[in-house]
């Protein structure tokens, strides 16, 4: 498959895409999105791929929406226009989907990288969400998505003023799992990725599951669908290996079944 805004490559159960509009900064156009979402559905159809990262360029994960491509734009086209269906679709996959954040995220592209199930980043990671000194407001998710991650009060100082955030202040605010130095990025997180795929994939989906209920529904509720999880794991023959492993003192050979 040959794409024309991304790359996509194969290894060890993992896939990765990489946004490669460099000239743009990765700026996200409809092709793009359109895109990640052919190469997704390709990745979540691959039995052999367990986990998904997605990456951009050392300066740029993502320098927003393509601006250009948006100005002219208007009410009835937006109105119409399947690109917030195709970003929502982005966030709704089952496999996890870990963002490799290095240099600019900003607007939908911070917010792509909300979209994923964990965020590590380059210690020149800069996050934003700067729609408002464009006159508009983020649009696939950024206000609902960073509020979760950082609470309100940062969140709003964030999307009002526009100030960008940097690595360590994005750690030490729940935004992004880890932090690396750039050339050690990728590396790592393809190590996490793989570390993921390994696991039985019942299990690794189950818990993305889980945990995004926390988001969705009351604590009575989440810990109720948790449960009705753990009772299910039961039926698999992975639950079964991955015990006997356990007592063999051998590494589990997961089957996904
Ligand atoms: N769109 C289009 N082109 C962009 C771009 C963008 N967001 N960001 C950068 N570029 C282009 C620049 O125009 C330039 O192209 P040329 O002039 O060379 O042709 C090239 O990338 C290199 O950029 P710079 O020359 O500006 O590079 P610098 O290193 O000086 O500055 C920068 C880097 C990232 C600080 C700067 O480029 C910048 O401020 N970029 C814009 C950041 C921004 O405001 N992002 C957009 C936020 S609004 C929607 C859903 C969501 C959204 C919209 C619609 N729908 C559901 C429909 C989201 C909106 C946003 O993201």
């Amino acid at each position: 498959m040959t794409f024309a805004t991304i790359l996509l490559e194969k290894r060890k159960g993992v896939g990765l895409i990489t946004l490669n509009r460099p000239k743009a900064l990765n700026a996200l156009n409809s092709e793009l999105i359109y895109e990640i979402n052919l190469a997704l559905d390709d990745l979540e159809n691959d039995q052999t791929i367990g986990c998904i990262v997605l990456t951009g360029s050392e300066k740029a994960f993502a320098a927003g929406a393509d601006i250009k491509e948006m100005a002219e734009l208007t009410f009835p086209n937006i109105y119409f226009d399947d690109f917030f269906s195709l970003a929502d679709r982005i966030a709704q996959r089952r496999k996890p989907l870990i963002a490799a954040v290095s240099g600019y995220a900003l607007g939908g592209g911070c917010e792509l990288a909300l979209m994923c199930d964990f965020i590590y980043c380059a210690d020149n990671a800069k996050f934003a969400l700067p729609e408002v000194t464009l006159g508009v407001i983020p649009g696939i998710g950024g206000t609902q998505r960073l509020t979760l991650a950082i609470g309100k009060a940062k969140a709003m100082e964030m999307c009002l003023t526009a100030r960008q955030m940097q690595a360590a202040e994005a750690e030490q605010s729940g935004l992004v799992a880890r932090v690396f130095s750039k050339e050690e990025l990728l590396e790592q997180t393809l190590q996490a990725a793989e570390k993921i795929a390994e696991k039985s994939r019942v299990s690794t989906i189950m818990i993305k599951e889980s945990i995004n209920r926390a988001f969705e529904v009351s604590l009575a509720e989440g810990l109720r669908f948790e449960r009705r999880m753990f009772h299910s794991v039961f039926a698999t023959l992975d639950q079964k290996e991955g015990m006997q492993a356990f007592i063999d003192k051998r590494p589990a050979q997961f089957k996904h079944q």
